[in-house]
């Protein structure tokens, strides 16, 4: 049925979506409302720091809650008496399930939050005192919508200006570069060999060659690259076994001439289907409406990756960084072409190294931020660092070692032991990739033990806090 074929309806939609976008608008500019952007590859630690972040939020109004938000100062002085779960604004989005998360950590056995692969959604209230001028004493709420997207579908925007040709030959040459390390490289460009561009596709052969391509993209990923595209075919969630997702870059030389039923002129119809609905679809509903953006950053596993990794980990910096548009939200932006003003990069996963060379993480962190990105260099005002962890696995104690004072970690369970994994590098560089991995001790460390009720053990979540909120409250 065309659009056109019920006039009243498509009016009263017209109307409906209009007066969302107006208060929407309104949301903004009074500042009631901020959507939060959360994101960082794979295993980075998305979940654990929403679930924290939630868990904190929740704390507020209860006794003690100050004292354990000393560098949130926002929070005394802006009269925050409460902080809950709204309902979702977006009926379509999969809801952050926060109380199975909490549930699963404060069992006799404690477990971390299970690998995710889909966006989810988060609506919170913060109630607190208004202490402006214009309305003082007012009672007020600041909503944050908090969205847990993989970092992978950001890699993806770089598609969007791309035909499939250049996607073709831009993955090319990554499959060359990558011989040596990815062996799956050689048999897929010898995949040319039974590949006919101009014959219409056979579906058995096509359907194993796309498959041979996804675990080419999936060996990358191990290895420890991240230009890893199309990212669905590495975490397809709705979309498994999917035509859409059913395609792979033409890596041999383009036919002269081919047809639109042909197996080239396939792959390149569901290339642009998938750039068309999945990537732009991303970024017109969900990435362009964010205000804020917190990229979660595991410097341990990057620095455990290899040489091609560090060139490919500072591509993709490259490439992710250039989608945000920086500056101040002026009023009209706001309303009309909201942009991101604030992005907060966190190293995560803090509790693993010991409180004197946290500050090495920070500019370790800053170190591999701004080497890869001029974007960012230029535009440092509205760029944070910090490091963080969720979900504190570990306490750093001081030990007598030999005579001195020592800072050791410790996971405070009957029979551990305390120990010292080592140091971690100030500067991201290929030597000092290599000195990491010869001698850092890397654990897999449980989460901590708690008791149900008990706030999540944390660090510097409310460095976090102040750097989203202190500026709305
Ligand atoms: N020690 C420590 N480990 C953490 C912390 N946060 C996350 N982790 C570890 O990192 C793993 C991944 O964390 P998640 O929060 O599930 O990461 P994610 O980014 O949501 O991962 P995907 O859902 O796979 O994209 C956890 O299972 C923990 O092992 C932290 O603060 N400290
Ligand atoms: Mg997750």
């Amino acid at each position: 049925m065309s659009i056109f074929s019920d006039p009243i309806k498509t009016v009263d939609r017209l109307f409906d979506e209009l007066s969302d976008s107006i208060n929407e608008g309104v949301n903004r500019l009074f500042d009631k409302e901020i959507k939060i952007g959360v994101t960082g590859f794979s295993r980075g630690g998305k979940t654990a720091f929403i679930t924290s972040l939630v868990n904190t939020i929740l704390s507020f109004g209860n006794e003690g809650t100050s004292d354990r938000l000393p560098r949130f100062q926002e929070y005394e002085t802006s009269g925050i008496y409460y902080g809950g779960i709204a309902p979702n604004h977006d009926l379509s989005v999969p809801a952050f399930p926060y109380h199975e998360y909490y549930d699963g950590l404060v069992k006799p056995e404690p477990l971390w939050p299970v690998a995710t692969d889909n966006i989810s959604e988060i609506r919170l209230e913060i109630r607190f005192k208004e202490n402006r001028l214009l309305m003082p004493g007012e009672h007020r709420s600041l909503y944050l919508d908090i969205w847990d997207y993989p970092g992978e579908w950001l890699i993806d925007l770089v598609l969007l200006d791309l035909s499939y040709e250049d996607f073709s030959s831009m993955m090319l040459s990554q499959v060359r570069k990558l011989s040596s390390i990815i062996p799956q490289s050689k048999e897929l460009l010898a995949l040319g060999d039974i590949l006919d561009p101009c014959k219409s596709p056979d579906p058995r052969l096509l359907k194993e060659s796309v498959e041979q391509y996804v675990q080419w993209l999936l060996d990358c990923k191990r290895a420890g690259m991240s230009l890893i595209v199309p990212s669905r075919q590495v975490l397809p969630g709705n979309l498994l076994g999917a035509p859409i997702i059913e395609f792979m870059p033409w890596l041999w030389e383009k036919p002269s001439s081919y047809s639109k039923d042909s197996l080239y002129g396939v792959m390149k119809k569901r290339y642009d289907s998938y750039k068309k609905e999945i990537v732009e679809n991303f970024y017109e509903t969900m990435f362009s409406k964010l205000d804020r953006q917190v990229i979660l950053i595991d410097c341990f596993s990057a620095l455990n990756g290899g040489r091609e990794a560090f060139v490919n980990v500072n591509d993709t910096f490259e490439t992710l960084l250039k989608n945000f548009s920086y500056g101040e939200n002026n009023l009209l932006q706001r309303i009309f072409s909201p942009k991101i003003d604030k992005v907060i990069f966190a190293a995560t996963k803090a509790d693993q190294v010991t409180y004197d060379e946290e500050k090495h993480l920070l500019s370790l962190l800053r170190s591999m931020v701004t080497s890869a990105s001029h974007e960012i260099r230029g535009q440092s005002t509205n760029c944070q660092y910090m490091v963080l962890s969720s979900i504190a696995a570990t306490k750093c104690l001081e030990v007598n070692y030999q005579g001195r004072n020592t800072q050791v970690l410790s996971t405070g369970r009957e029979g551990d032991n305390y120990f010292y994994p080592g140091s971690v590098p100030s500067q991201w560089s290929e030597q000092s990739m290599a000195d990491f991995q010869n001698h850092f001790i890397m654990r897999q460390l449980p989460p901590p033990l708690m008791n149900p009720s008990d706030p999540i053990p944390n660090i510097n979540m409310d460095v976090m806090l102040s750097y989203l909120l202190k500026d709305k409250l």
